[in-house]
């Protein structure tokens, strides 16, 4: 080849690539390197990630390793059908002056299992219980009278038009309850969403999940591609995906990634409680395609078991009328060990569903009581025969306790029904009550903005005053008086939102 051919191959090597490179720990000297040296390559440099034309963002290796903060730094970004690859690639490419497979650069996507746990604020460090007392903070039992000695840093003011980007700053149900408008888009979409979840593709799968609760959240019929992409939370690509529903009924790309043998027995194999996509992956490559293949060749674990065994029992939606009964078994048997205990019901019961994938209840003790309560009432309704099935039998999280397990209801035909008990102190009750009510979408949401205001919200408190450096806390602020759910959306400068229009 002679050494014009080679150049004019070099030149090109980028042609067709609409490449963003995410400026975060580069260096202004390597940024420009890279954008001059996409440019020679034949590529287009674009600067602006909320760009709807983009193939490849490209973020520095260190960084990209960090799928905790890659999060944090894409939220919002529509994923599909693009690239997130490392700098490492890109460098790869310069040097070999041809355009190198992605596929060992890209970005991990964390998997279902690591997701939960983010949600659960496992990933935050603050003791809030030292930092009540470091402020000189006391909440008495009831929650009312809160006394705080602290300096007040008032939270940074958004703008109307960024606040409409967060899902919890709308009602989950603008027409109403029951008005489902544009089920077939919604249902659509959500195929894409399972999907992507059970192949382990969180990122995408919670695009999806953002684009159909803020659909759902619209509240009228959606006609046109203009109407769709008015809708705030939805870019180009999707408003085209909800075109391509209404014009054809079906969306093509759920014939290509949904309809094969593949996709199906991972959608199965992850409904199984406590089995993730790389353990459905693992058991896939083995040859192993439907549940009576797990029962009888795969090696599984307790909870697997558990799950296997009670597979359609644990699907199956249960309506109100039945969570009501589960948790006034759980509530008598808390009362009689402890009559000062709260008891109620969190979850889709609490924001109104009509049916229930499980039983949430949120248990809030006096402080003085020790947290080994719940230890005594999964003992008693043990005893008689409510629990059957334990999945996680005490999990600690900071001051929080839960439980997870299965109960039957007493007499003939009951079913299994998944039941999650969580204990938690009084002087955490509105932010635990506001956690476990979910939704998880308008959790991850009302975090983000309370981050994103110079604060920070957990299933633990509402905290202000932090001071961040990149990554780095440098002072964990201090704790605000948040006694009642009204108080934390007040706190927030947020109109209040009662359950029913969190179910985003
Ligand atoms: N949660 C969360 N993040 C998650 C999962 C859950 O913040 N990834 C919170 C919000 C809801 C609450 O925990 C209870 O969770 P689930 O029982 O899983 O959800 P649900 O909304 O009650 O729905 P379902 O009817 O399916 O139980
Ligand atoms: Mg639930």
């Amino acid at each position: 080849m002679s050494k014009k051919d080679h150049s004019d191959k070099d030149k090109n090597i980028f042609k067709n690539y609409f490449i963003h490179v995410l400026p975060v720990e580069l260096g202004k000297k390597r940024m420009t390197l890279f954008k001059t040296q996409i440019l020679n390559k034949g590529g287009i440099f674009v600067d602006k990630l909320s760009a709807s034309n983009i193939t490849h963002i490209v973020i520095e290796d260190s960084v990209l390793l960090d799928s905790k903060r890659c999060m944090k730094l894409l939220n919002g970004v529509d994923l599909d059908g693009l690239k997130v690859v490392s700098t490492l690639w890109l460098s790869k490419c310069l040097k070999e002056s041809s355009c190198v497979d992605t596929k060992d650069y890209e970005m991990h996507f964390p998997e279902k299992e690591e997701c939960f746990v983010r949600m659960d604020g496992k990933g935050s460090s603050t003791d809030s219980d030292k930092k009540r007392s470091n402020n000189n903070c006391s909440i008495d039992e009831d929650g009312k009278n809160a006394k705080f000695v602290v300096e007040y840093s008032p939270p940074k003011k958004l703008k109307s038009v960024e606040l409409e980007k967060y899902a919890c700053t709308q009602s989950s149900n603008k027409g109403g309850i029951g008005m489902d408008y544009n089920c077939q888009v919604i249902a659509e979409l959500q195929k894409l969403a399972d999907a992507f979840r059970s192949n382990g593709d969180q990122w995408r799968a919670h695009g999806y999940v953002k684009a159909i609760s803020a659909i759902r959240a619209y509240g009228s019929e959606i006609k046109t591609f203009e109407e769709a992409q008015s809708i705030s939370g939805i870019g180009a690509k999707m408003a085209a995906k909800i075109c391509e529903i209404l014009e054809m009924g079906t969306l093509r790309k759920v014939g290509e990634i949904c309809n094969n043998e593949k996709n199906q027995v991972m959608e199965l194999f992850t409904k199984v409680w406590g089995v993730g996509p790389a353990t459905a992956q693992n058991w896939s490559i083995n040859g192993f395609r439907t549940l009576e293949d797990l029962k009888t060749k795969a090696h599984l674990t307790n909870q697997q078991k558990i799950g296997l065994k009670h597979f359609d029992d644990i699907q199956d939606r249960m309506i109100r009328e039945e969570v009501e009964e589960i948790g006034t078994m759980v509530k008598k048997a808390a009362l009689d060990i402890e009559p000062r205990l709260k008891v109620e019901l969190c979850g889709s019961y609490r924001r109104g569903k009509v049916t229930c994938g499980d039983v949430d209840v949120l248990i809030t003790k006096p402080d003085d009581i020790c947290i080994e309560i719940l230890i005594q009432i999964v003992g008693q309704l043990r005893e008689t025969g409510f629990i059957t099935d334990d999945l996680v039998k005490i999990e600690v999280n900071k001051t929080h306790k839960k439980y997870l397990g299965l109960c039957r209801l007493p007499g003939a035909n009951q079913r299994y029904r998944r039941l999650d008990i969580f204990v938690v102190p009084q002087s955490e009750y509105a932010t635990a009550l506001m956690h476990y009510t979910g939704s998880a979408l308008f959790n991850r949401s009302i975090r983000l903005l309370a981050t994103n205001k110079g604060m920070s919200l957990s299933e633990h408190s509402l905290t202000a005053g932090i001071v961040r450096e990149g990554k780095d806390i440098l002072n964990d602020g201090y704790i605000l008086p948040t006694p009642t759910e009204e108080s934390i959306f007040t706190q927030l400068e947020l109109q209040y939102r009662p359950p029913e229009e969190r179910d985003h």
